[in-house]
């Protein structure tokens, strides 16, 4: 099989950027190596940067975000008992967020695909990238026990961050940059009416929590958990109590809980890998850069990665133009760089470290009477949030 773009990875990334290179004529191929169900039973990312909501009507998939998202110009920070606002929209310079979640986006490219008949190969086993230094690369894979092959013009590493893509670059060509927080998110899905329409984020000396939403009818709550906690330890009421302690009381009394549909525990971590180019092997999202969820800024900076390739791409089939492959990496990662920076800083911002000294105690509440005194904070805090240009 021959294809111009050979992509690993069928989750937000790769299926993105499948799609809109096929409305520019592009073919591709994208190999994934669980199946369709378990891609959409995970639950990730909920916020969309208004770039990003941009892309995916480019995308023509936008129809079905349009109809069922919502569209938020604010949030709240909890800290001391209190709840204030950022006006994002104010800040921003008429700037929001859309709150889409990632499961639902998925499927709309999924479906999408389907309808242009895109090839997507479900449960692809020990994809391999081959020949990426040369102009001939290919990517070998398993399917149904039968080895495949599929020669490619260029391979584009979506697999996220336990890939195969990023471990294919020599050692000593790639750099690695990480920052590991001691503690992780234990998230719950439950089928209630949120407790606030806008997202809650919120500082408390026993841990971060956050009050997030997909719907009005189905709502996401985290909480910061200390990495040696199992899910299995945690029973419902126990969350529900745990939330409720590290909330401003008269958001706890307005709470509704309910049964989890969806519980689970992620770990915080800040990585990113450079170059993001070898040869012919492009990375694209978490396969080459992972932030903590607190600044929202994961799928997003997937997506930015998108934008630039997919330019690039175009520019090189339509153009005969590579200015744009091989400023790839630089441009993307000069992006990437300042998501990495907002997300640190909101996670620094609204933590409880354990290791944390009463100095360092006393800057995070500084940090925070600054960011509500100034309107040149609330103004660095609403561009970066509802996602800087690309
Ligand atoms: P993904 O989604 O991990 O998809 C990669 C795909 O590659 C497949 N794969 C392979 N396929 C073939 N061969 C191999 N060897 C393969 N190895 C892996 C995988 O099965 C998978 O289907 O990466 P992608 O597409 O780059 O998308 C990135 C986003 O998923 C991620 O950044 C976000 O979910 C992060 N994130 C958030 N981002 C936001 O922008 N806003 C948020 O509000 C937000 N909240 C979150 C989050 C991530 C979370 N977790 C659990 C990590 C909240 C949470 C709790
Ligand atoms: C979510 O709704 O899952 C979500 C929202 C905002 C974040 C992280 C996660 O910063």
């Amino acid at each position: 099989m021959k294809v111009q773009v050979g992509i690993i990875g069928g989750g937000p990334s790769g299926l993105l950027l499948s799609q809109l290179l096929h409305l520019k004529g592009i073919d591709t191929i994208v190999l994934e190596k669980h199946s369709r169900e378990h891609v959409l039973g995970r639950i990730r990312a909920g916020v969309l940067e208004h770039g990003f909501a941009d892309l995916m009507r480019e995308a023509e998939c936008g129809a079905r975000m349009d109809r069922e998202g919502e569209i938020h110009t604010g949030l709240y920070i909890a800290h001391d008992g209190i709840r204030e606002r950022i006006d994002l929209a104010k800040y921003s310079g008429g700037n929001s967020v859309m709150v889409y979640g990632q499961t639902e986006l998925t499927r709309d490219l999924y479906e999408a695909r389907d309808k242009a008949g895109g090839i997507v190969i479900h449960n692809a086993g020990d994809v391999q990238p081959h020949g990426i230094e040369t102009d001939a690369p290919y990517l070998t894979w398993r399917e149904d026990g039968v080895e495949r092959r599929a020669d490619c013009e260029f391979i584009i590493g979506a697999d996220g961050f336990h890939g195969v893509s990023r471990k294919s670059i020599p050692r000593g060509v790639l750099r690695e940059y990480e920052r590991v927080y001691p503690f992780g998110w234990l998230g719950v899905l439950s089928r209630t009416r949120p407790v606030s329409p806008e997202l809650i984020y919120a500082r408390h000396d026993r841990g971060f929590a956050l009050c997030s939403l997909r719907s009005q009818v189905l709502s996401r709550y985290y909480i910061q958990v200390p990495l040696s906690d199992r899910v299995e330890d945690w029973s419902d009421d126990a969350f529900w109590d745990e939330l409720r302690r590290r909330l401003p009381q008269d958001v706890a009394e307005a709470l509704i809980t309910g049964p989890s549909i969806e519980k689970s525990i992620a770990p915080l971590r800040s990585f990113v890998a450079e170059p993001m180019r070898h040869g012919r092997l492009f990375l694209a999202g978490d396969a080459a850069h992972i932030v903590p969820p607190t600044g929202a800024r994961g799928l997003n900076s997937a997506a930015s990665d998108i934008y630039y390739l997919y330019h690039a791409l175009v520019d090189h089939y339509h153009n005969s133009d590579d200015i744009g492959l091989e400023t790839y990496s630089q441009r993307a990662l000069a992006r990437i760089w300042k998501a990495q920076r907002f997300s640190w800083w909101m996670t620094m911002l609204l933590h409880t470290f354990p290791d944390a000294i009463p100095y360092d105690r006393r800057l995070q509440r500084t940090e925070l009477e600054y960011l509500f005194s100034s309107d040149m904070a609330k103004g660095s805090f609403a561009e970066n949030y509802v996602g800087l240009p690309f």
